[in-house]
């Protein structure tokens, strides 16, 4: 909220954006207005349980009891939970997955279906719960592939390049929603004093001066020699280069969203732990693909090391990939780092 030049009193709530959004394409029938006013909604209680996380028992095992005896929700499940039942009913989606499920999730047949597809990954970060360092919420929406009917894996199994709505919410010092339909990125933050997301950060470009790298360097004995060369060439040991600054919490939608604000470049690349499956760990559905359409829409870029990643098609949902992501410039040396050393 803030006095424009005119001395006139300026309010842009999300819902005001999101309606101002659709006015921009004309044929929209409001459904994706309503969505995303609905997943607003869910990161409203999400973070409303998590600011409250140490008072009323909700961390730790889902085993465990309160003292009224009654059994205690742990965060990521009640994070899950509130995402699906919030739109299990509207009549918008047609299915659900989640990061916290092995399968797809119907829309229960009480329930009438939608042309959408809803991907999430209800609390990303969440061995960082405990320890009271911000955590995230990441979703993202395909339009449906099949016809009608109760929607199907071929429905959620599209490459990120298909997306029609990505975002995260991210619960910090303060909660924000940011979010794209392909026309920029737009940033909200909650005011808990009214329970609204106002407009904070308008149409968020990567800064063209990177200042962070962040990967979790303790891997670094199991990455291969490109990796190892790429981050030598960010610390400024290789030629002529500046060094960057280093940052890492090891909670995704933390540090994506600060090298958005600050530029730079998160990567958590293929490593050898495990010498038979040199995979990444991030999920493309559901990490990866979404963040990956964001970066694109604020100027950046998102690759595996080899190629974009809003091209991969997806294999299955819980397909895991490496992802370097930030300021196109730096996403592209990593690219050409991998090509010459591997
Ligand atoms: P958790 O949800 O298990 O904390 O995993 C978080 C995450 O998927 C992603 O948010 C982080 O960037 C990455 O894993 C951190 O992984 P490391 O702990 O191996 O650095």
């Amino acid at each position: 909220m803030f006095l424009d030049s005119q001395g006139k009193l300026r309010v842009m709530t999300i819902e005001r954006h999101i309606l101002e959004e659709q006015k921009i394409h004309p044929d929209a029938t409001g459904t994706l207005t309503n969505l995303l006013y609905d997943l607003a909604l869910a990161g409203k209680f999400i973070a409303s349980n998590t600011a409250r996380a140490g008072l009323v028992e909700i961390l730790g095992s889902t085993e465990d009891y309160n003292v009224q005896g009654e059994q205690v929700m742990k965060l990521d499940r009640l994070a899950d939970q509130t995402i699906y039942r919030l739109n299990d009913h509207t009549g918008r989606l047609a299915a659900m997955a989640s990061e916290e499920h092995a399968d797809l999730l119907p829309i229960p047949p009480r329930h009438p279906t939608g042309k959408y597809i809803l991907l999430y990954d209800p609390l990303d970060g969440s061995s960082n719960i405990d320890y009271n360092t911000s955590i995230g919420t990441i979703f993202s929406v395909f339009r449906r592939v099949t016809e009608s009917g109760p929607g199907t894996l071929e429905d959620c199994l599209q490459p990120g390049s298909e997306l029609v709505v990505a975002g995260y919410l991210v619960y910090s010092v303060s909660t924000m929603l940011v979010y794209t339909t392909g026309s920029g990125v737009h940033g909200f933050t909650l005011d808990p004093s009214v329970g609204e997301f106002l407009l904070t950060h308008p149409n968020i470009r990567i800064p063209d001066k990177p200042k962070y790298y962040s990967t979790n360097q303790g891997n670094q004995k199991y990455w291969s020699q490109g990796v190892q060369e790429y981050t030598r060439s960010l610390q400024g040991l290789e030629g002529n280069d500046k060094s960057l600054s280093a940052r890492y919490i090891g909670s995704l939608v933390g540090d994506f969203h600060r090298n958005l604000l600050a530029g730079g470049i998160f990567y958590y690349p293929a490593d050898y732990k495990d010498p038979k499956k040199p995979t990444g760990k991030l999920r493309l559905l559901y990490e990866a693909a979404p963040l990956a359409f964001i970066a694109e829409q604020a100027g950046g870029y998102a690759s595996d090391g080899f190629q974009r990643i809003l091209d991969i098609q997806p294999a299955s949902l819980h397909q895991r990939t490496p992802l370097f992501i930030g300021n196109r410039e730096l996403v592209e040396k990593a690219e050409e780092y991998i090509k010459k050393f591997g």
